[in-house]
């Protein structure tokens, strides 16, 4: 079975948390404590992050968006990418441009300066979710795993105000249990 070095806390790692379960994958979660991190995580990933995906053969991959990637080829139902190559090629420009749009705002209020970035970021997916349903277009797929981790801390943490039709896309994906699931370590946290 896969291994998956995670953190109950970090939401790179919930990236891949949802993606394994949107698959449907049996896998080992090791909880990493990130304040106090085990030396081997290092052989791991060189740079001592989770989230880390193993698997028996001796795969090992840090990097959530390869990890996300990998499991959508290794796995490819269901297809979490949507069947149009221009979607498929937006999404991916949505995680390419994940700390533009969205992580470097978020990472800045987690430091404790003012919120006034990321209510523009959150503004600016507001109004990017007006014309479409899903990030990359008509279809959920991994550009929104990969945003709405933060977007469910950023509610729980920051008590951030979402636009109509950002708050709508939470929740066509509080719908799916992957993503429900995740709601709820984000409230045990
Ligand atoms: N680019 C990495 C970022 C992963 C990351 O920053 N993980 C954090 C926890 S949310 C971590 O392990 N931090 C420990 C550190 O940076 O030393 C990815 O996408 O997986």
């Amino acid at each position: 079975m896969p291994t998956l070095y995670t953190a109950e806390r970090c939401p790179y790692a919930a990236r891949t948390r949802i993606v394994l379960a949107e698959k449907g994958l049996d896998y080992e979660a090791v909880e990493i404590d990130l304040s106090d991190r085990p030396a081997w995580l290092y052989e791991k990933n060189p740079l001592g992050r989770v989230p880390v995906y193993e698997e028996d053969g001796g795969l090992v991959l840090p990097e959530s968006a390869v990890i996300m990637e990998y499991l959508e080829e290794r796995y490819p139902e269901p297809a979490l990418w949507p069947a149009d190559p221009a979607e498929r090629a937006l999404g991916r420009l949505w995680l390419e441009r994940f700390d533009d749009r969205l992580g470097d705002a978020y990472y800045a209020v987690r430091r404790g300066e003012p919120r006034e970035q990321l209510d523009a970021r959150l503004a600016e997916l507001d109004r990017a979710l007006e014309a479409q349903a899903y990030l990359s277009g008509r279809e959920y797929g991994l550009a929104d795993a990969g945003y709405v981790p933060w977007l469910l801390r950023a509610l729980d943490r920051f008590d951030v105000d979402l636009g109509p039709a950002l708050a709508g896309w939470l929740e066509r994906l509080l719908a799916r249990p992957a993503i429900a699931a995740e709601r709820e370590v984000v409230a045990a946290l």
